[in-house]
């Protein structure tokens, strides 16, 4: 298939005022009956419908059945030429089948565990009947549902339900993708919100029988993020109902199909038995960032599948907000910037690297990326913080008053900004357009009381995009006196040029710059900062994010030296030495500055410098520092791990979350030199899943699992969730020697049932997140993995080629590694039959 481009946009010919869609359900002849009134916006157009894997059964046009010469029927769709439709609104009916349970690509109506879901995000209605499966076409769905389930439902309110029938009606025009059906024995855990104008809607978590008990974290998470929508944006929920229903096999985290969010059940599940701190707050997330999308995405929605980031980037930041203000914004920030940079930065410096705004695309499934999402919520960031919280607030209030009930752009986002606040944003639009990660270089002066800040900004060329032209970045920047004051004041400087100078006028001494303050901007920031420098802004900086980013930076120097054989000072222990003896520090935070950089972004740092990274060494360079750490501060980590136990009953709060996570980074240290004697008594006592998996993981990095792996699958292996973690832990914190040996072992496991996105992606990155594991000089594992994916490519090829990003790195490595590598996506590439989902990454991940 051809790549579809931005510049061939076209609206489409017709309007589309409702739709009236009838289900009759069977696992292998659903049938699908279609109303859908059309207005002609043109003098004679085709219709043309999209459809894919669709039995038709019969076509009518204002009650008139069409026959086979009246149309034209394709594997992509339906064409009904001018000459057969009226010049006036008409009303097309279709009878369509489908067979739901023949539908392993989880892509429009399938069936999990014998519940019937969908998912059509993003292309994924034209799987279900003839339709303009475009995100520009909204209409209002009036939907009935015949069979024999308990349970019935689809997107709206409910206006009638009796045995084997329900009938809902959606009075907000939608785009098809946000349609969704669910039928099933479910349960529901119910609860009611009443908005800010006061009316009360029923709110369910709708779960398979015995999983009622773990839905009500996450239906109080929904009611605070129902109100937290009304009281940091304005926006009050819009139908009497709101649903959430988990389903075991979903491609994705979550859906947000209007007033029926469908849910990967990772997501929603929770209990302090099988759910870690981490879960917790992730599907807090998670239930917020589909919530949010009610507005954000739904009643304002994307013109075309371009503008993605539209809905998403902006949905992810509002959901990173909710997240800071429920449980503190510095350890927010500093996850979310890790999540950047592991996934984002890293999609950005191979192959793969695409503006968050792609201009082209073969599969737009493939575009779900870190940079549509993550750096997508960092350029909603900057606006913020050019604009301030008022500017910021004005322009969101005028794009909800300006754009409700339509499907917008780029450029429609950008002008709202631009008219509410009077600024020119034509050259911060590059951020949307362009891809590639800033690198941001700085250098400092200081003479007669002026101290200058020289930055200088640099893009490399990307896939596509040989010359890039300079960024607008805002640069949060303090200065802070020697003995740790802050001299000058957090302020923003906003680099236009490709060069720029900013002057700070009246100081006394030469003051220590603290740049690039809580990630102002999504570059690299290069600064020849020595040591010395560094320990110091650990120790006074006041802004959170540059005090964990300056211990990093120490924390990266010194790996990067081991790796490369230098000498290293031990200003990182000394500085490691003396966080822990600060107990006023959150400790949440002092876990952060504990946990060593992964060595993914070690190899990412080398290759960055310009050096080949070698997995091994990188590898025995942090366990080697890990060591070297736990046994400079034995003892007072030791006082540590006994004085941070939590008492009292579980909770996932910051409160006792924070405590729990510098209890295993630091059980993560001692465990190098115990001999796994407090991660096997930790194991055998704790009572909740963070601690269970924490001493796992942490008895699994030396080795000395096996006694407590197995008791492990023995007690859980009944619960999916948990079977899961299981998996992933063994091999994604196993020593490298041993990781693809034990893949190849669990492959065998019956419990690998690897139709179930979430096993295969268990298994598969448990093996790609082992770096030295995966990276095996021989590429034995390059090719088990590559092997995996051809297996699952005709069965889910969604996955497939989200799975096939292991590979975007390849071009970091030696020659050895690059080779192997190459040819395993090669082999990939020529497999006859291969999904457009697939051979589109590999193509570009060639290059
Ligand atoms: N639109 C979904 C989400 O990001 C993904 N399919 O919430
Ligand atoms: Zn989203």
């Amino acid at each position: 298939a051809p790549a579809k481009r931005l510049s061939d946009y076209r609206p489409y010919p017709f309007t589309l005022e409702t739709v009236r869609l009838d289900f009759t359900l069977d696992p292998d002849a659903t049938e699908v009956r279609a109303g859908l009134s059309f207005s002609p916006r043109q003098e004679a157009a085709a219709l043309e419908l999209d459809g894919e894997d669709l039995e038709l059964v019969s076509v009518a046009v204002d009650g008139r059945a069409l026959t086979p010469d009246d149309y034209e029927l394709s594997k992509t769709g339906l064409t009904i030429p001018a000459n057969a439709l009226p010049s006036q609104p008409f009303t097309l009916e279709t009878v369509t089948r489908i067979a739901p349970s023949k539908n392993t690509a989880l892509e429009g109506l399938y069936m999990s565990n014998g519940m019937y879901c969908t998912q059509c995000e993003a292309e994924g209605f034209r799987k279900i009947t003839f339709y303009p499966d475009r995100p520009d076409v909204m209409a209002r769905f009036h939907v009935t549902i015949t069979g024999d389930q308990p349970v019935l439902l689809a997107n709206g309110d409910l206006v009638e339900s009796r045995d084997g029938y329900a009938e809902w009606v959606d009075p907000w025009p939608k785009p098809a993708y946000l349609f969704a059906l669910v039928a099933g024995d479910l349960r529901a855990h119910s609860g009611t919100f009443t908005t800010m104008s006061g009316r009360e809607v029923a709110t369910n978590i709708w779960v398979r029988p015995g999983d009622e008990d773990r839905c009500d974290f996450a239906l109080q998470a929904l009611h605070r993020s129902m109100r937290w929508d009304e009281e940091a944006y304005g926006r009050e929920y819009d139908l009497d109902i709101f649903n959430i229903v988990a389903v075991d096999d979903f491609n994705m985290g979550a859906m947000e199909n209007k007033g029926l969010n469908i849910f990967n059940s990772k997501w929603v599940l929770a209990s302090p038995e099988t759910a870690t701190d981490a879960d917790y707050e992730r599907i807090e997330g998670i239930i917020a960032h589909e919530y949010f999308h009610n507005w954000t995405g739904n009643r304002i929605t994307c013109r075309d599948w371009f503008q993605l980031c539209l809905k998403e980037g902006l949905t992810v930041y509002r959901d990173q907000q909710f997240t800071g203000d429920m449980r503190g914004h510095a350890t927010k920030r500093i996850d979310d910037v890790l999540a950047l940079r592991g996934r984002q930065f890293r999609e950005d410096r191979g192959p793969l690297s695409h503006p968050p705004r792609p201009d082209h695309y073969r599969e737009i499934n493939n575009f779900y990326t870190a940079t549509v999402y993550e750096k997508g919520a960092e350029i909603v960031g900057m606006l913020h913080r050019l604009l301030g919280h008022e500017g910021y607030r004005a322009a969101l209030d005028l794009y909800f008053e300006r754009h409700d009930g339509q499907a917008c752009t780029i450029e429609d986002w950008l002008k709202v900004f631009e008219d509410s606040s009077g600024r020119d944003l034509s050259q911060f639009k590059r951020w949307y357009t362009d891809a590639g990660t800033p690198t941001l270089r700085v250098r400092d002066s200081f003479k007669d009381g002026t101290y200058t800040l020289e930055f200088e900004q640099e893009t490399r060329p990307t896939p596509g995009q040989s010359e890039k032209l300079p960024r607008h970045i805002p640069i949060e920047v303090g200065l802070l006196s020697e003995n740790g004051d802050e001299v000058v004041p957090s302020t923003v400087l906003e680099m236009t040029e490709a060069k720029q100078s900013f002057t700070f006028d009246g100081l006394a001494t030469r003051p220590v710059p603290s740049i690039l303050r809580d990630f102002s901007a999504p570059v690299r920031l290069e600064r020849d900062a020595d040591t010395s420098e560094l320990a110091f802004l650990l120790t006074h900086d006041r802004d959170p994010f540059n005090r964990w980013e300056a211990g990093r930076a120490l924390a990266q120097k010194v790996l990067i030296g081991r790796v490369l054989g230098q000498e290293t000072d031990a200003s990182f222990s000394d500085a490691i030495g003396a966080l822990l003896r600060d107990e006023t520090a959150d400790p949440a935070f002092r876990a952060l500055c504990l946990n060593l950089p992964s060595e993914d972004s070690i190899a990412q740092a080398l290759y960055d410098q310009g050096e080949t990274p070698d997995p091994a060494a990188i590898y025995a360079a942090r366990e080697g520092l890990a060591r070297d750490l736990a046994t400079a501060h034995k003892t007072l980590l030791a006082e540590i791990f006994t004085s941070s136990e939590a008492t009292g009953p579980y909770s996932s709060d910051p409160e006792q979350a924070g405590p729990r996570a510098l209890r295993l980074a630091v059980l993560r240290l001692l465990n190098r030199i115990d001999g796994g004697a407090r991660a096997g008594a930790l194991f055998a006592s704790a009572e909740n899943m963070t601690e269970s998996l924490g001493a796992l993981a942490a008895l699994v990095q030396t080795g000395q699992d096996a006694a407590a792996m197995a008791e492990f699958r023995d007690r859980w292996q009944g619960d999916r969730l948990v079977m899961d973690k299981w998996f992933l832990v063994q091999l994604a914190n196993c020593p490298p020697e041993m990781a693809l040996e034990r893949a190849k072992a669990l492959t065998g496991d019956p419990l690998f049932t690897w139709k179930t996105p979430n096993r295969f992606r268990a298994l598969m990155a448990g093996l790609s997140g082992n770096h030295a594991g995966f990276h095996r000089a021989d590429g034995a594992s390059y090719r088990f993995y590559a092997d995996w994916l051809l297996k699952l490519d005709p069965v889910n090829p969604q996955v497939a080629a989200r799975m096939s990003t292991a590979f975007e790195t390849w071009t970091r490595y030696d020659e050895g590694r690059r080779e192997k590598m190459r040819s395993e996506l090669e082999r990939i590439a020529a497999q006859p039959g291969l999904s457009r989902d697939l051979s589109e990454m590999t193509q570009r991940l060639l290059g």
